[in-house]
């Protein structure tokens, strides 16, 4: 394997891939990204462009994504839009990348016998009580609850009938919540953070004990490269890292690391739908892959983001105004 194609590498987690890929291996890397409102150059800044090509282009396209599956070897496929609140408001892009993109980018890799990870979600499986004390592992059944969730289990669907069907050489792995840098500001984290920083009190959805399974992206990425290296073909693996908190425990934390008080934040409108509890149990990619994430301190991951914000105002200021705006408008 030399060169890698990689779907969305302009954006949060696929930037960040990207520089894992180039810190980490010799191989070659083509982004394809149609540089939505999601994605960055600025996250792909300083690469060395002998081993990274940007080509902006629609993964739903047929004919730029034929054309770069040809002259690759594997494919990392992380292209999607992704954030569930604008899911409830527009389900149709969803529907478009998160399908039709995939099924585009497996014709092609079928077309031209080339290898494929395909990169999901935990919430394909819905979610779980409180204090149910199972996590979700490879078996859970699907029971997604959004048009995203529901279009990434589509995705993860027809990635395992041409897995079955036509022999394409592909796994798929299903992570939890990510953190950390270049994450759009619309996200928790960075939301609250920015917040705080422009003296706005955090915004917190219903009951705010909503828990999710928070892992630092950079985990997530040596997690994908693991499978794509020496995964087996056709298999699942959930990638997490024991980082369960409830909603009102990471905004306490921001605020008290920021120097509020920690009851300082506004409860608004729950989420339709709203997923009560995503728990991963990362067994199998442990055991198997000997994957081990390298950040354990969930305190220290969000000092280290926390100052990344306040170091990088100039890349997200100018999202800001609009993106609180469309939260206004839905009164969150
Ligand atoms: P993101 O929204 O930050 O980035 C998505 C990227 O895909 C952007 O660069 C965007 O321009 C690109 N893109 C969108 N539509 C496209 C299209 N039609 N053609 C080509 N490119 C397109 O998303 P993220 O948070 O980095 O998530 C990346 C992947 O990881 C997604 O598949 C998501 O479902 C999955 N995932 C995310 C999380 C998380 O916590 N963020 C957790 C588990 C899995
Ligand atoms: O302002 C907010 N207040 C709030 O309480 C926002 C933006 C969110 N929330 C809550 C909703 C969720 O319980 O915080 C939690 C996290 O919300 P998001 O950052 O929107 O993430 P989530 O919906 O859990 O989905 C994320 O993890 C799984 C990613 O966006 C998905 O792409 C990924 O598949």
């Amino acid at each position: 394997m030399h060169r890698i194609l990689v779907t969305g590498g302009a954006g949060f987690i696929g930037s960040n891939f990207v520089h894992h890929v180039v810190a980490h291996t010799d191989l070659h890397v083509t982004v394809l990204d149609k540089l939505t409102y999601a994605a960055s150059r600025e996250a792909l800044a300083g690469l060395p462009q002998d081993r990274v090509e940007l080509v902006v282009a629609d993964v739903a396209d047929a004919a730029p994504v034929d054309e770069c599956v040809a002259r690759t070897d594997a494919v990392v496929h992380f292209a999607a839009e992704s954030h569930n609140d604008n899911s409830l408001d527009d389900p149709s892009p969803f529907i478009r990348t998160n399908l039709i993109g995939t099924f585009t980018l497996l014709e092609a890799v079928r077309r031209h016998g080339k290898r494929l990870h395909h990169v999901s979600t935990d919430e394909v499986y819905g979610d779980l009580a409180l204090d149910d004390p199972q996590r979700f592992t490879e078996e859970t059944a699907y029971h997604p609850s959004s048009p995203y969730s529901a279009s990434k289990a589509g995705s993860d669907h027809l990635v395992r009938a041409w897995v079955r069907s036509f022999g394409v050489a592909a796994t798929i792995s299903n992570c939890s919540n990510n953190y950390g840098p270049w994450q759009h500001i619309e996200k928790f984290i960075p939301r609250q953070i920015t917040n705080v920083l422009d003296g706005i009190r955090p915004r917190v959805y219903g009951d705010g004990l909503n828990v999710r399974d928070w892992i630092h992206a950079d985990d997530h990425s040596s997690a994908v490269l693991a499978i794509l290296e020496r995964g087996r073909p056709g298999e699942t693996y959930l990638v997490g890292a024991d980082g369960e908190r409830n909603n009102l425990d990471v905004v306490r934390s921001i605020l008290t690391q920021m120097g509020q008080p920690a009851d300082a934040w506004d409860r608004v409108a729950d989420r339709a739908g709203h997923d009560r509890r995503y728990a991963i149990a990362p067994d199998k990619l442990r055991a198997e892959l000997g994957w081990a994430p390298r950040f354990h301190d969930f305190e220290q991951g969000l000092a280290d983001t926390i100052d990344w914000y306040r170091n990088h105002e100039a890349w997200w200021r100018p999202h800001k105004d609009a993106t609180e705006a469309s939260y206004a408008a839905r009164g969150q």
